[in-house]
């Protein structure tokens, strides 16, 4: 009898540090591969506006549909905005999917907002460049990174005069070619990305 008692206690208290474990890792791979950490802080319109300026070292060649960044700066990147040519745009700098031209040893501060009404996005650096598979976020689920610099959560669609943002710095201390893209499916398949250039 007094076997039977510890043996259904050892029964429950396993149950509960199963249940607990499946909680915990379920909220960890959640957070990770959803990025609860992305959505959670939102801009307001006038708040937006007003990071929506060039900083010093910053150069625009619309002609190129290039931005040359010569010094550490912050970039303000819009995702999805209404009057780009798709909805699987970025909008930085007045340019949609611009090329970044960025001089070696210098940190930018992304600001990433979404600014569409209907789909999330998110904006991560990545060393591989197009084409890029509908599911262009497994490569960072299987196996735990390979050719991604950065990764963020998906920001929820604006609502309510809500922008939400994400924003994280990034030095470039190596020349060489880049990537940005948007890992939400099928968005940097068909264009949702941009290139980056460090340059010496
Ligand atoms: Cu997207």
């Amino acid at each position: 009898m007094k076997i039977n008692m510890n043996l259904h206690k050892a029964f429950g208290i396993a149950a509960i540090i199963f249940l607990a474990a499946v909680i915990i890792f379920s909220a960890i791979y959640y957070k990770d591969v959803y990025g609860a950490s992305g959505g959670s802080q939102y801009l307001t319109q006038s708040q937006l506006e007003s990071l929506n300026v060039t900083g010093p070292g910053v150069y625009i060649s619309p002609a190129n549909s290039t931005i040359y960044v010569n010094n550490s700066t912050t970039l303000l990147v819009m995702a999805g905005p209404m009057d780009g040519p798709s909805m699987y745009s970025f909008e930085i700098e007045g340019l949609f999917n611009p090329t970044i031209v960025i001089r070696e040893g210098v940190t930018v501060h992304f600001v990433v907002v979404n600014i569409d009404t209907d789909s999330e996005h998110n904006f991560v650096l990545s060393t591989r460049g197009p084409p890029y598979p509908y599911m262009s976020g497994m490569e960072y689920m299987g196996s735990g990174g390979f050719g991604f610099m950065t990764y963020m959560g998906f920001l929820p669609p604006t609502n309510s005069g809500h922008f939400y943002y994400y924003d994280f710095s990034y030095a470039f201390s190596q020349s060489g070619t880049y990537w940005y893209l948007c890992t939400y499916p099928g968005h940097a398949e068909n264009g949702m990305y941009g290139k980056i250039v460090v340059d010496q």
